[in-house]
């Protein structure tokens, strides 16, 4: 079975989609997704200048050799753009492979753990009512896990709360709109969101939260320890993790549950917080970490450790990385949570799959491959159309972590 044709498809159904479609001389294809929010003609260009060339007259049953080929072959290794463009190489191999031998993917990697793949949906409001509303819609929805999000007093535009209550949509410019960010409102406001959220809720709901990069180690460790009382499944991405060790001031100061990795794009990023056990879920995803088969190896070395996989599903993610993470999830033994973003239905349109919700689960159904498509007249219909993420600022013009 060899690659005759390998071709990018872009398009933005209401938000960018990079898309690589490999066909087969079988005519059988594979799809991947290669979507970096704010760069997307990055890895559009490395894939259609770099990498399609190499593919041609390649053997696809080799999803191994040919991802040591692209990684260990471009001598220039890891990063946002290279995985992206490996691991979309990676997933549409994966569903030819799939496709051919009429196996859905949890199959191929051992079958399915358990019976459906717990998520948790994004809640967020203006202030803590209009989160706590928001909350409560998640909880009659059926969600058993949610993370929260609200305005800070005296910030405008933060992080992570939609304008018109819709899905939160962050690439909401064509050049990097800027924001203000002031730490000392944030940590003060916080453990009030959660303390009302546990006076509304009790005990049951499982509360998470999205500190952004934003704070300091110290910082971090404050917050963390200030919502212990809160009992968080998770705080997200508490400090920046280049500097893998300053996670051990955090863990020094709470038990607070920690979960970091959706900027990470190699098993480099995390072996550090994984084997000192800083960090209790690991964030990489199928699309950002170079695909399956080194997200397989991440979380395999998570395993021993016990750290749990909890994988990023914002809506920048195309259905084809949803698709193919609920495979992966469906198998993976140390499986933690699956972050939860619909994606709008004019994007759903484009991308036609056989996942679905049901009593806060997602179940990734049982087509052969990863079960996800793309409907290339229709996704024609939506040119690109430049957006970044925008950028943070302190009061005094600092740049900051946005
Ligand atoms: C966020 C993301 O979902 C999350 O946890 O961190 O929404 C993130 O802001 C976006 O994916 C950035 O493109
Ligand atoms: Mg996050």
């Amino acid at each position: 079975m060899r690659i005759r044709e390998a071709r990018v498809i872009v398009t933005s159904p209401g938000r960018n989609f990079v898309t690589l479609k490999i066909v087969t001389d079988e005519g059988v294809y594979g799809i991947g997704d290669a979507t970096l929010n704010g760069r997307e003609k990055a890895v559009a260009s490395y894939l259609e200048d770099h990498v399609c060339p190499l593919l041609i007259g390649r053997d696809a049953r080799r999803i191994e050799d040919i991802w040591q080929l692209l990684y260990r072959g471009a001598y220039w290794r890891r990063g946002p753009v290279t995985m992206r463009a490996i691991a979309a190489v990676d997933v549409a191999l994966w569903d030819i492979k799939g496709k051919a031998m009429g196996a859905p993917l949890y199959d191929l990697l051992g079958g399915k753990s358990r019976d459906g793949v717990t998520v948790y949906g994004h809640a967020n409001g203006r202030d803590i009512a209009e989160t706590t509303d928001a909350v409560a819609r998640y909880i009659d929805l059926g969600y058993h896990a949610i993370r929260a999000q609200s305005g800070v007093p005296g910030l405008d535009k933060p992080y992570g709360v939609s304008k018109d209550k819709h899905v939160y949509e962050p690439a909401d410019a064509a050049l990097a709109s800027e924001t203000i960010w002031s730490t000392p409102e944030y940590l003060r406001h916080t453990p009030r969101l959660f303390d009302a959220l546990r006076t509304s809720f009790g005990e049951a709901p499982l509360l998470l939260h999205d500190a952004h990069h934003r704070l300091t180690p110290q910082e971090a460790a404050k917050l963390a320890k200030s919502l212990e009382p809160y009992d968080l499944f998770w705080l997200e991405d508490p400090t920046p993790a280049e500097n893998q060790e300053s996670f051990q001031l955090i863990r020094q100061h709470s038990t607070t549950p920690l979960a970091v990795g959706e900027v990470f794009n190699t098993l480099w990023d995390c072996k550090d917080l994984i084997q000192n056990q800083l960090i209790d879920y690991i964030r990489a995803t199928i699309v950002g970490a170079g695909g399956i088969t080194h997200l397989r190896r991440i979380a395999d070395f998570a395993a021993v450790w016990q750290v749990r996989t909890g994988c990023h599903g914002a809506t920048d993610l195309s259905p084809v990385t949803m698709g193919a993470a609920l495979h992966f999830q469906s198998w993976v033994p140390n499986f933690g949570i699956q972050e939860y973003m619909p994606h709008s239905a004019e994007t759903d349109a484009v991308f036609p799959h056989h996942y679905s919700f049901a009593d806060g689960m997602l179940h990734p159904g049982d087509a052969p491959g990863h079960g996800v498509d793309i409907d290339e007249a229709l996704a024609a219909t939506y040119p690109y159309t430049p957006r970044q993420l925008p950028i943070a600022r302190l009061r005094d013009g600092s740049m900051w972590n946005w």
